[in-house]
Order: C-alpha cells, then sequence, then structure tokens
C-alpha cells in the first residue's frame, strides 16, 4: 500500500491545503489507479473497502446526511451554526443540496485575527449559495475569551447557549452543527479517558427539543461521516472554508485523541464507526438523571438556578 493523493488544479477560489491537512488527511489508495465501483471513473476514496469517483462520493455524503434527515423525521426551519470551519461548510452545503429550509448564523468568538478570518469564510460561502447569514457577537454579552483561564469550557458554554437562543428566537425548530464522526467518538472518549460520566451526552446524532424549557432540537447530519470524508467533500465542491485553528485549540488534548483514533481507524476501517454506535446506546442506556429547570434570571434551561451562561456573562 502506498500513499496516493488526487491533486487537481488549484486556483484562486479553491480553498488552500494546510501541511495539517496533508499530514492528517492523505487519501489512501492502492498504487494501481482503482475504478469507481458504480462507474469507470478514477476513484478519489475509499470507504470501508469500496472505491468512490468525485460524483460517487458525493452521493455517497449526501446519502449519509439524509439517512440522519430521514431517521429523525426533520421537516421545518434548521438554523445552521456556521464556524467558518470544512465540517460547518460541508454540513450547510450538504443541507442546502438536499433543499432543506436553512438559517445560517455565526458566532464571533472575538478570538485575534482568528473569528474575523473565519466569520469572512461562512459570509462568502453564505453569499454564494444565496442566504444571509446572521452574526452574534459573545462581546456583547461582556464574555472576553483572552481574560479567560479556561477559554474553551467558557467558550463551549457560550455557544451551547447562542446557538439554542438564536435557533428559538428564529422559530427554527432545529439547530445543526458540523460534528462530525471523528468528533463524536472524540468527545465521548475524552469523556470516558477523565471518568466523566456525568457529561456523556451530546453522543446522539438528535436530540428532541423541549419546548417549555425554550430548548431547541438539535442534530448532527455529519454524524455518520469522518474528518477525512468532511475534508473531501470541501474539496470536490470547492467550498470556502478557513483553515486556521483556533489558537486555543493548540493546548486541547482531544487533538492527540483524535489522531489515535484515526491512526486506529486505518489498522481497522469501521472501528469509529462501531464506537460511535456504542456510545449513543450507552447514551441511552444511561438515560439523563440532571434535573432541568429554568433560569431565574434569562428563562432558559438550566440544571440549576442559574444557567451556566448568566454565571459567565459580564453583561
Ligand atoms: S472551544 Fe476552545 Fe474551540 Fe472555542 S476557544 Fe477555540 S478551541 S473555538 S472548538
Ligand atoms: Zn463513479
Ligand atoms: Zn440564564
Amino acid at each position: 500500500m502506498v500513499i496516493f493523493f488526487v491533486i487537481r488544479d488549484f486556483d484562486d477560489s479553491t480553498p488552500n491545503f494546510s501541511q495539517n491537512f496533508f499530514k492528517r488527511n492523505l487519501l489512501i489508495l492502492p498504487a494501481s489507479k482503482m475504478k469507481c465501483e458504480y462507474c469507470e471513473k478514477e476513484a478519489v476514496e475509499n470507504i470501508y473497502g469500496r472505491y468512490y469517483c468525485e460524483n460517487h462520493f458525493v452521493k455517497y455524503f449526501l446519502g449519509r446526511v439524509r439517512s440522519i434527515i430521514d431517521k429523525f423525521g426533520i421537516n421545518g426551519r434548521i438554523a445552521v451554526a456556521l464556524s467558518g470551519g470544512k465540517d460547518s461548510s460541508a454540513c450547510f452545503h450538504s443541507l442546502h443540496k438536499l433543499k432543506l429550509d436553512l438559517l445560517p448564523f455565526y458566532i464571533n468568538l472575538g478570538i485575534e485575527s482568528y473569528s474575523e478570518i473565519c466569520q469572512k469564510k461562512a459570509e462568502e460561502l453564505c453569499n454564494s449559495l444565496g442566504y444571509r447569514l446572521h452574526i452574534i457577537d459573545i462581546n456583547e454579552y461582556g464574555i472576553n475569551l483572552a481574560d479567560e483561564k479556561k477559554p474553551c469550557s467558557v467558550c463551549g458554554t457560550a455557544k451551547r447557549y447562542l446557538m439554542n437562543k438564536f435557533a428559538y428566537e428564529n422559530n427554527c425548530k432545529y439547530v445543526a452543527t458540523g460534528h462530525n464522526l471523528s468528533d463524536v467518538v472524540t468527545f465521548a472518549l475524552n469523556n470516558f479517558m477523565n471518568a466523566n460520566l456525568m457529561n456523556f451526552r451530546g453522543n446522539r446524532p438528535y436530540l428532541e427539543g423541549k419546548e417549555e424549557y425554550k430548548m431547541v432540537a438539535k442534530i448532527k447530519p455529519l454524524y455518520w461521516l469522518k474528518d477525512k470524508e468532511c475534508m473531501l467533500y470541501v474539496y470536490i465542491n470547492r467550498l470556502r472554508y478557513a483553515e486556521e485553528e483556533c489558537p486555543h485549540a493548540i493546548s486541547a488534548p482531544t487533538i492527540q485523541i483524535k489522531e489515535w483514533i484515526h491512526e486506529m481507524e486505518g489498522k481497522k476501517p469501521g472501528i469509529m464507526l462501531n464506537m460511535a454506535k456504542s456510545f449513543w446506546r450507552l447514551e441511552e442506556m444511561i438515560g439523563s438523571k440532571a434535573k432541568l429547570n429554568i433560569c431565574r434570571k434569562c428563562g432558559y434551561a438550566s440544571y440549576s438556578k442559574i444557567c451556566k451562561f448568566c454565571k459567565i456573562r459580564k453583561r
């Protein structure tokens, strides 16, 4: 087996591919050029032993997204969280291709130049598909991640809260995020490794909403798709995305876990899929023992008297 990557003509409208992308996402195909299983064209990807050309890979990708939409009977307006990165771009574009009713939004986290670059890419993507991007600024709530000891924890709380609030206030039935199979498995394993079973939530592709708590249903349309597949979808469709990584991501322990999972997947294809299925079942078995309340300050759902967001906001 040798590593083989199909590089096509790059032009100004083609996203740049970072060193990290080449390291992490090389397409591994046998040395002899393989043909697509469904037509005679050159294959660009091998998924669980089947070879796909570009067209059939896109069909496969949209089919996986469609399977989530159909399984949970998604029908109604979806607020789509765009981060400017490849996954949320792929998520938004695939939902658009499936002709769903979408309302894209971007949460500006106020992180140096990173947030501005990401916002620009999200705007460009929306413009190219004929949407207006709604912007939410966390600075308006007095939150400055640069001042926080644990910026990722504050950021996670703010994003979860603001996504739900935006969707609720804009009469959306769902919020869609770009979490993919690699993210889901990494998140669950990270919780396991830290003996953190109480946080063992969000491993399912669909979490139902609760109107009485102003909670909008959450969906992960890319639940069955790996990092590499999302990257390939973005590449084939020439989607705009920011390749910059958040400066706070460098110290995130989940990066190593993700790399380790991908290494195992390379040796035993399908292992990530099975882990996600196991975590999904496990979450259903554990259930949620935590009692939901309504935050006394803002009126949204909370596990205590005052929600986490109201505790971190300064304004
Ligand atoms: S949590 Fe942390 Fe990410 Fe927020 S501060 Fe950056 S790395 S963006 S997914
Ligand atoms: Zn084909
Ligand atoms: Zn609150």
